[in-house]
């Protein structure tokens, strides 16, 4: 039968009196423009072909459909719209089944929401991610999901936007039946559904539930929502879908949807979205193969190396950890397995998946055994001499063509490389703690870094499913460079008049998760401390400097561990503390300095402005490479909120 085609993305073959319609739009089968006439295209060859008894639609490659386009926000919309046929295909009035062969994101989602029956594949998975894009569903999800799955796995789903794989869907009632081959089995199904009446979503009585029930799930939403538009209002229109008849809640979820999309919330999602895409593409890289990496070797088994070989073990790596002493090596091995009993006690791991990864753990306490690995993560004891010795050993011990990488977070990774014969091999992976858990890896593209190195720095960083950005060497990097600025400013303004919980409060009301002085206290305050004794000889005198962390240090306040640090914890809550209000006024004083009062708004300016200044200069020494890996950083990195789209963004935009 030879192929119809219905647009440029969407063609059909004929099976015996079913229409098999395929989507083909790479990269992921977003539903763009000529995939919405193609589709209307091939509804309305259906209606009239009498030979045709119903369709199947299908994705091609490896995405059923990734969502609506969203390369087309922003711009006029083009008709047909999605909810347009959408409604076709649930009113059309031969069965529609579709075969899900990968994600069904979205739109993609709404779409197969829609059909009258549901096929999915062993990869397929279904969401509606739109709260992570600052949107909620706009083609029928918050008002179809719920009358298939209840209102309450509803909201869980919507509310946060995660994704269910084919088991866990069937379990739901979101698709009915998994099969190995979908298609197969959706051309049967449009064959049964021929005989019989056609099960339409939008007519499904609502699941009845528990009102008790439902707030729980409404109250973990908005628990986790922190300043976010979008989960309130998505949650909003799944319980509408109660009370609304369908017209009149798929009315309400456009109008949301028409209005979040023309959100600021919503272009920074989409920003942090593109520029997540964006961030593992280095130009000069193309056409780079990346070296083969299998066995991965880790120095030091505390609490980051710990993490890097949790994630390392987790991604499928043989993982070798090398600590001092047979009994290190023994306890970090126990520290090891700890972190994978977690993740099984709270269901991310499965006990023969924990199995599997001890399996694949060697803790030793024999250099030599590096000589099995492809890359060698040192997380060693940050200081210079330790680390270039190291370097200088494993240079001897490692096999010729493996890549040496450095989790230094202050240090120069180009001195460590320097103490190798072959620093073309070294590399900078700074992982941020706990490395199982935080996203970021800061990719450190050294002076003498070989291109091949770096590009399995970065295969390598993506396989672990974490977020690689490059960047080249300065003291701190990206992250801690514009983290040290903004802690600057952040004691300015208390030397001019602001006291911690006011600078905390302000960050907090803006989204981060916590304000700087309790991120402070959390981390610890004498590694900065170290690092401004260290600096204290060559800083310009003239510079201005503020003593107060000094003075709090000095009588060892050094954060949460000792119970003291910029507040006081007693019972282990965070309280302001007298002493250090005392000690901040003392600071004034001494420098004539008459205190005034700073709003919320002025404390964030300042905040974002010197922010936004120390990234300006990443990029204009060639450090950073794009505004957007600078917003992934502090993002995922340091708390920014990803809803204001990380400073460089929030800057632009004038927030
Ligand atoms: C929506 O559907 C609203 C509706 O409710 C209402 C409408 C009325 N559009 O992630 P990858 C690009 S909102 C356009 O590396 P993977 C992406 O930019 C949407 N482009 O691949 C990248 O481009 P480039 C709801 C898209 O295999 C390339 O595809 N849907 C879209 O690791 C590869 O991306 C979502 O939020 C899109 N929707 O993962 C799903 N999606 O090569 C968002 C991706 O130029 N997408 N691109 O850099 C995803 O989660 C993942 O991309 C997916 C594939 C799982 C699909």
């Amino acid at each position: 039968m030879p192929e119809m085609r219905f647009s440029e993305s969407v063609s059909a073959r004929l099976d015996d009196g079913v229409l098999v319609v395929a989507i083909d739009n790479p990269p992921v089968n977003a539903l763009s423009a000529h995939v919405r006439s193609g589709l209307i295209a091939a509804l309305d060859h259906a209606t009239v072909a009498a030979e045709i008894a119903g369709l199947v639609i299908s994705g091609a490659g490896r995405t059923f459909i990734g969502g609506a386009d969203i390369k087309e926000f922003g711009q006029p919309m083009v008709e047909p719209t999605l909810p347009q046929v959408i409604d076709r295909i649930e009113s059309f009035e031969k069965p529609i089944i579709c075969a899900v062969n990968g994600a069904a994101l979205g739109g993609g989602c709404e779409v197969a929401l829609a059909c009258h029956g549901r096929i999915a594949g062993e990869t397929a998975s279904f969401g509606l991610p739109e709260v992570k894009l600052g949107i909620v569903p706009g083609a029928g999800g918050t008002q179809r999901l719920p009358r298939l799955i209840g209102p309450i796995a509803a909201i869980d789903l919507i509310g946060t936007g995660r994704a269910v794989k084919a088991g866990e869907a069937v379990a739901l009632g979101l698709v009915d039946v998994a099969a190995a081959d979908p298609l197969a089995a959706a051309i049967a199904a449009v064959r049964e559904n021929a005989r019989r009446p056609l099960r339409r979503t939008g007519s499904i009585e609502m699941p009845a539930a528990d009102a008790a029930a439902v707030s729980a799930a409404e109250a973990k939403v908005l628990a986790r929502s922190r300043g976010q538009l979008a989960p309130a209002e998505a949650v909003r229109l799944v319980k509408s879908a109660n009370q609304l008849d369908l017209e009149q809640g798929l009315a309400e979820e456009r109008a949301t949807f028409l209005r979040l999309r023309d959100s600021e919330e919503s272009a920074a999602l989409r920003h942090v979205f593109l520029a997540e895409r964006a961030a593992g593409k280095v130009e000069k890289l193309a056409g780079v193969s990346p070296r083969r990496i299998e066995s991965v070797g880790i120095v030091g088994t505390g609490l980051m190396g710990s993490g890097i070989a949790v994630s390392a073990l987790t991604s499928g790596y043989r993982v070798i950890a090398l600590e001092q002493t047979q009994e290190a090596a023994t306890a970090g091995r126990g520290r090891i397995a700890g972190i994978l009993d977690k993740a099984v006690q709270s269901r991310r791991l499965t006990t023969e998946a924990r199995e599997a990864c001890l399996a694949r753990l060697d803790t030793t306490a024999e250099a030599k055994n590096l000589a099995a690995a492809d890359l060698v993560v040192e997380a060693v004891f940050d200081d210079i001499s330790v680390k270039t010795e190291l370097f200088r050993r494993l240079d001897g011990i490692v096999a010729p063509g493996a890549i040496l990488a450095t989790n230094t977070s202050y240090l120069d990774p180009d001195a460590i490389a320097a103490a190798t014969a072959d620093p073309s091999r070294v590399v900078g992976l700074h992982f941020f703690s706990p490395a199982n858990v935080m996203r970021l890896v800061e990719v450190v593209d050294c002076a003498k870094t070989a291109p091949d190195v770096l590009a399995s720095a970065l295969a390598f960083v993506k396989r672990l499913g974490k977020l690689p950005i490059v960047c080249g060497v300065t003291e701190g990097f990206v992250g801690n460079r514009i983290f040290s600025a903004y802690r600057r400013e952040a004691e300015f303004m208390l030397q001019d008049g602001a006291l911690p919980h006011e600078i905390d409060a302000a960050l907090e009301a803006y989204g981060f998760p916590m304000g700087i002085f309790a991120v402070n206290d959390m981390a610890g305050l004498e590694i900065a401390w170290a690092r401004r004794k260290r600096l204290a000889a060559t800083r310009d005198p003239a510079e201005r400097y503020v003593e107060i962390a000094d003075r709090l240090c000095e009588a060892g306040r050094l954060g949460r561990k000792t119970g003291h640090g910029w507040y006081a914890y007693p019972d282990g809550e965070r309280t302001i503390d007298p002493a250090v209000t005392a000690a901040i006024e003392a600071a004034r004083a001494a420098k004539n300095i008459e205190p005034r009062t700073f709003t919320a708004e002025e404390i964030i300016d300042r905040l974002l402005k010197a922010m936004v200044d120390e990234g300006a200069a990443l990029l204009a020494e060639g450090i950073a490479a794009r505004p957007g890996d600078i917003d992934l950083v502090m993002i995922n990195g340091y708390g920014f909120p990803a809803h204001k789209g990380g400073p460089m963004f929030a800057a632009e935009h004038n927030r």
